[in-house]
């Protein structure tokens, strides 16, 4: 089987760059290749790929098409998961090179999770290692968490946001009794949401109650930002 072909310089264009990338890693996905699909993002990156890019414009629309391949059942559930995992390992170590923002003297505090019975957990992952990156105290609970548990640990961790990600409408309740179990708390968090479930629906957001909502963590941290929470200024 052929390899697939790595970039090995910056090509004409960013853009070309992220096409040719995303490409060649989703070919290392399909083999199941994880060595190769780490030496594609290695190459990118020495080649002058910004590794947000690499988070937002390579590994995830490259996982959106293996949705698509295994959708039309060109591959297999077995291909989908050796992809999800080849992919868990390539974050963990792109984690640590997203560029850091130093920290104020009190950091603010984020709770993140799937909703309840959603077990989608790359898209929460790439959240948090965003606001990690940005100098947030991140809790992490994973996929399918009950309602309960984000309450719980907010309120232990005196969270300002607690940030749910869903990847199908049938999952949306789920964020309404996590809205419900957070109004309970003496001060209740911001709840942001986001995920494939609102593609193309955003007004799904309010339906939730929710405050927030991002199509990507880059535009989860722009609004962050740009609602100059007490603890961030
Ligand atoms: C891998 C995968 C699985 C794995 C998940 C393993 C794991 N550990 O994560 C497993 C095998 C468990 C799985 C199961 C199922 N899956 Co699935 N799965 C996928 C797949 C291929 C990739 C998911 C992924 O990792 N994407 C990469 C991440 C990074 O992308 P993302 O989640 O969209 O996140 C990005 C943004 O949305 C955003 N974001 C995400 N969360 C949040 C949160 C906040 C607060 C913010 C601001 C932003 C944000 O930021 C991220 C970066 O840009 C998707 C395809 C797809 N389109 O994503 C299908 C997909 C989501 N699955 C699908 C389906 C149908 C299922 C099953 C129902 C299949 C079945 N019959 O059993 C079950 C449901 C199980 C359940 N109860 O949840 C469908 C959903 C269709 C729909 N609209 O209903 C999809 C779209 C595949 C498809 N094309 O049909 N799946």
């Amino acid at each position: 089987m052929n390899r697939p072909r790595v970039p090995q310089t910056l090509s004409t264009t960013p853009d070309d760059c992220v096409i040719q990338t995303r490409a060649a890693y989703l070919a290392a996905l399909l083999l199941a290749d994880a060595r190769s699909a780490q030496g594609v993002i290695d190459a990118a990156l020495a080649a002058g790929l910004a590794v947000d890019a690499a988070y937002l414009e390579v590994l995830a629309p490259a996982m959106h098409e293996v949705g698509v391949l295994w959708e039309r059942a060109r591959i297999t559930v077995a291909g989908e998961h050796l992809a999800t995992a080849i992919t868990q390992g390539v974050l963990a170590r792109l984690a640590a090179r997203l560029p850091r923002r130093s920290a104020g003297a009190e950091r603010p505090v984020a709770v993140l999770g799937c909703g309840p019975e959603d077990f989608h957990g790359l898209g929460t992952r790439m959240v948090g290692d965003f606001l990690q990156a940005a100098g947030w105290r991140v809790f992490d609970l994973g996929a399918a968490t009950p309602a309960s548990a984000f309450a719980s640990v907010a309120a232990e961790h005196g969270a300002h946001v607690v940030a749910v990600s869903s990847s199908r409408a049938e999952h949306l309740d789920g964020v309404r009794e996590v809205r419900r179990a957070l109004n309970g708390l003496p001060s209740p968090p911001l709840l942001a949401v986001g995920g494939n479930a609102y593609d193309g629906y955003p007004e799904r957001a309010s339906a939730v109650g929710a405050e927030l909502h991002a199509a990507d963590p880059r535009e989860l941290l722009a609004r962050l930002d740009a609602m100059s929470l007490p603890v961030l200024s």
